[in-house]
């Protein structure tokens, strides 16, 4: 119902460096295809995709997890993270509204330090809505896996257990009472103490089986409203269930239906308060025959104003490779 329409740019950081999957570096290329930047035109955005951040020369990955180049794989991270907060800075100067495509969630230590930098300056207070089966907040010390797609919102809070080579100019700082963590089911035993001991918001499943996605939201987006502040949504693929969304690396059964994924998207969309994004973890490899890339495009698309009864068109039917008599 806004008319709000608006410059939207597109940033790829094609990376699964962060993850012990692999696969999920392909995942701008899925979310191009299965139509992102189309969804959003037919909305009436203008639309602008600077292709993608990526190494030029990956190092290779042989052997198990535990013998995979944690050094090489920290330095693909951070080097990618340093660019896309360079030129997330860029596109929010800009006045325009950043999509980020991942790659994996450790893309969101540059993504979301483009915004805690370019808020800096406004004196404009960050909010990070982080929708994910996980919460992401291990540090070195904490994380059972050791990938720092679990890692990016400690590093982001300013926790203290990552070594000097994870900072630079172009980390930004968030407070960790300005966020929430929405649709989570799968939170390590230290990692939940920690969130806890620092204020993080931790709406989980069972929290949005008891009391719904509205009542939860509302709350989410009066805070943001009352701050004047700008909201970062950052959105994993595995915070939807599997039934819905099977391209992921790490799917834990129990997540969000159809409809509480768009609800979430579509009251921010209402709310005007979202000014960046992120949609990551997206795994075209597992995913089955684009039904993941084409939910996250219809994800999107309601975060930035399709309704059901609106005069858009509406969700994109999946069809699948039977029922299309392929
Ligand atoms: N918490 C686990 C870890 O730190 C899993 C993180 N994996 C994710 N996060 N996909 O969204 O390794
Ligand atoms: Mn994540
Ligand atoms: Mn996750
Ligand atoms: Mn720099």
């Amino acid at each position: 119902n806004s008319p709000h329409k608006r410059r939207i740019d597109l940033l790829g950081v094609a990376t699964a460096s962060g993850a012990s999957v692999r696969g999920c570096g392909m995942g701008p290329e899925a979310l191009r295809v299965a139509g992102l930047a189309e969804a959003l035109i037919d909305l009436g955005h203008e639309v602008a995709d600077h292709g993608d951040l990526r190494r030029p020369a990956p190092a290779i990955d042989a052997g198990p997890a535990s013998l995979r180049l944690p050094d090489a794989r920290r330095a693909d991270v951070l080097d990618l993270a340093e660019r896309a907060s360079d030129q997330g800075l860029a596109i929010l100067e800009a006045g325009n509204f950043p999509v980020f495509l991942g790659g994996d969630h450790s893309i969101a230590m540059g993504t979301v330090s483009a915004v805690a930098r370019h808020c800096v300056t406004k004196g404009k207070p960050v909010f990070v809505l982080w929708i994910d089966a996980h919460a992401d907040y291990n540090t070195p010390e904490t994380s059972p896996s050791g990938n720092l797609h679990g890692m990016p919102l400690a590093l982001l809070c300013g926790e203290p257990e990552f070594d000097d080579s994870y900072r630079g100019d172009w980390l930004g700082r968030i407070d960790p009472r300005n966020v929430t963590v929405i649709g989570a089911r799968s939170v390590d035993r230290e990692e939940r103490r920690l969130l806890a001991s620092r204020g993080v918001e931790v709406l989980d499943m069972r929290k949005i089986d008891e009391l719904g996605v509205v009542a939860l939201m509302r709350t989410v987006i009066e805070r943001v409203r009352k701050a004047g502040g700008h909201l970062h949504v950052s959105l994993d693929v595995d915070a939807m269930d599997p039934s819905i969304a099977p391209g992921g690396g790490t799917l834990v059964p129990g997540g969000l239906s159809y409809r509480e994924a768009h609800l979430i998207m579509e009251m921010l969309h209402d709310s005007g308060v979202a000014g960046s994004l992120d949609v990551v973890e997206l795994n075209p490899f597992l995913d089955h025959g684009g039904q993941s890339a084409t939910l996250l495009v219809d994800l999107v698309a309601s975060l930035f104003g399709r309704q059901i009864m609106g005069e858009e068109p509406g969700p994109m039917a999946f069809v699948t490779e039977d029922e299309a008599g392929a």
